[in-house]
């Protein structure tokens, strides 16, 4: 019968830790299912090292939980920001802008570009720099937090690249994202329509990344069957 309570009850916050998202790339300051709501999802000290991350454009990887969420990032150009404060202002007083555009996301794995050295904040090779996601997936705002040290030319690991770039999907993409000879006007039409990736690479990481989304879907399914199996065992006794 304990054995059976714990059953049930390891079910149970193996349920609740998929819930909510995780922030994938570059590494979170730390997960924590309960504390998701606070402040850099309550983890408030820096993690160090630094990773290094692009003074240029530079992805985001995320893995959503819910059906459907609405995502921002916004940065801190202080080396230890303690509040939400430290995200709006830089120390003389400059307003930061947001380091994304606000976003709606499918559950399953998604990612984003910032290019935080355009964001005229005065930010340079060595600069440091704290990444904070903002994501409401429906039952509040949630936040996870890293913290980067940005590398002029630095290359991310070649997996981590997004070319499905989840935060052009809205109305203002004024990107340059994509490198090639295509003509402007033609890549603003094609990426003001669809989403629809230019390249054929591109295509083959959005059906990978959708098998990663049901193999995790299928780890809810199967959380869900131990609570329900565990509610069964329980009436039982
Ligand atoms: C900036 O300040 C406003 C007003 O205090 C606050 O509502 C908002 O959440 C802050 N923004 C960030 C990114 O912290
Ligand atoms: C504040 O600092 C930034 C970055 O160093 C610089 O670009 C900007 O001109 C400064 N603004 C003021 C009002 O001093
Ligand atoms: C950027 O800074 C790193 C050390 O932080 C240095 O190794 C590198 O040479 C610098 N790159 C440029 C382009 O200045
Ligand atoms: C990229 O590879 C690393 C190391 O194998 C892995 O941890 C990470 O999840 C991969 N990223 C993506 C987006 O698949
Ligand atoms: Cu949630």
């Amino acid at each position: 019968m304990f054995a059976l309570k714990a059953l049930l009850v390891n079910a149970l916050v193996a349920s609740s830790a998929l819930a909510h998202f995780t922030l994938d790339y570059p590494t979170s300051r730390g997960f924590d299912d309960d504390n998701e709501p606070q402040y850099c999802g309550g983890f408030p000290s820096v993690a160090s090292p630094r990773q290094p991350f692009p003074l240029g454009q530079g992805p985001i990887h995320i893995d959503s939980h819910h059906a459907l969420a609405t995502v921002v990032a916004f940065i801190s150009t202080s080396s230890d920001p303690t509040s939400f404060d430290d995200f709006n202002k830089t120390s003389n007083g400059t307003s930061i802008p947001l380091a994304s555009s606000i976003f709606q996301v499918k559950q399953g794995e998604a990612c984003f570009n910032v290019d935080l050295g355009n964001l005229g904040v005065g930010l340079t090779n060595g600069s440091e720099v704290t990444l904070q996601v903002q994501y409401d997936g429906g039952d509040g705002n949630l936040y996870q937090c890293t913290d980067l040290i940005l590398i002029e030319g630095y290359s991310v690991p070649s997996n981590e690249t997004c070319t499905n770039d989840a935060s052009l999907s809205g109305a203002s993409s004024s990107s340059t994202a994509s490198s090639g000879s295509g003509s402007s006007s033609a890549a603003a039409t094609s990426a003001a329509s669809s989403s629809a990736p230019s390249s054929s690479s591109s295509s083959s990481s959005g059906s990978s990344s959708g098998a990663q989304g049901m193999f995790s879907k299928n780890i809810v399914e199967m959380a869900l069957m131990g609570v329900l199996a565990g509610i069964a065992g329980l009436a039982l006794l």
